[in-house]
């Protein structure tokens, strides 16, 4: 993460939290910058903590409720499940998200996040997840639009997730808003 020159504070925000059976992935940027787009994607990051666990397009609702009279926030969240092997996802905004495939018959596939036009705390679109199987060295990205869009072009997506997440910054990062790279790979399920 990386804020735009002259903030302090980033008014982006990313959630890994653990969950019984998975983990819920979640970029979020606040609209604008500064301070009160920060409070605004904490607010978000809260909400999904008090609601860990739930469906994704409840979280996206209860976000929503707790952004009411505050700045808007746009939004990906992402839930990975060890059980199932499913990765389903959700986004509200322009935080893209894109899955680049490890499985032997599709190496290197992008899968692309829809994005749904919207702002949570102002105007929901319909909140539609999509799921995706997923095998292990399956990687994610979601990354909030102060990186370029075209940031997995030149990816080198075996390396491990957090110098990928660097390069990507470094490379990438607008330089005009925050910026925010969020990294995952699936690995091999514990036995
Ligand atoms: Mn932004």
């Amino acid at each position: 993460m990386r804020s735009i020159p002259g903030e302090a504070e980033s008014g982006d925000r990313h959630l890994v939290l653990p969950l019984p059976e998975g983990v819920l992935l979640a970029a979020i940027d606040g609209i604008g910058h500064g301070r009160e787009a920060a409070l605004a994607a904490s607010a978000a990051i809260e909400a999904l903590e008090d609601h860990a666990g739930a469906p994704l397009p409840a979280l996206v609702a209860r976000c929503h409720e707790r952004l009411r009279g505050m700045r808007g926030v746009v939004m990906s969240l992402a839930e990975i499940g060890a059980r199932t092997r499913t990765l389903t996802w959700l986004g509200v905004g322009n935080v893209e998200g894109v899955v680049i495939r490890a499985g032997s018959n599709a190496v290197g596939r992008r899968e692309r996040l829809l994005l749904r036009p919207g702002v949570v705390g102002s105007r929901l679109p319909d909140l539609v997840p999509a799921s995706l199987r997923i095998v292990p060295g399956d990687l994610l990205i979601l990354a909030t639009d102060g990186i370029a869009g075209t940031f997995d072009d030149s990816l080198q997506p075996y390396d491990r997730p957090q110098p990928l997440a660097d390069r990507i910054l470094k490379r990438y990062a607008t330089g005009t808003d925050d910026a925010t790279v969020l990294v995952a790979r699936v690995t091999e399920p514990r036995t």
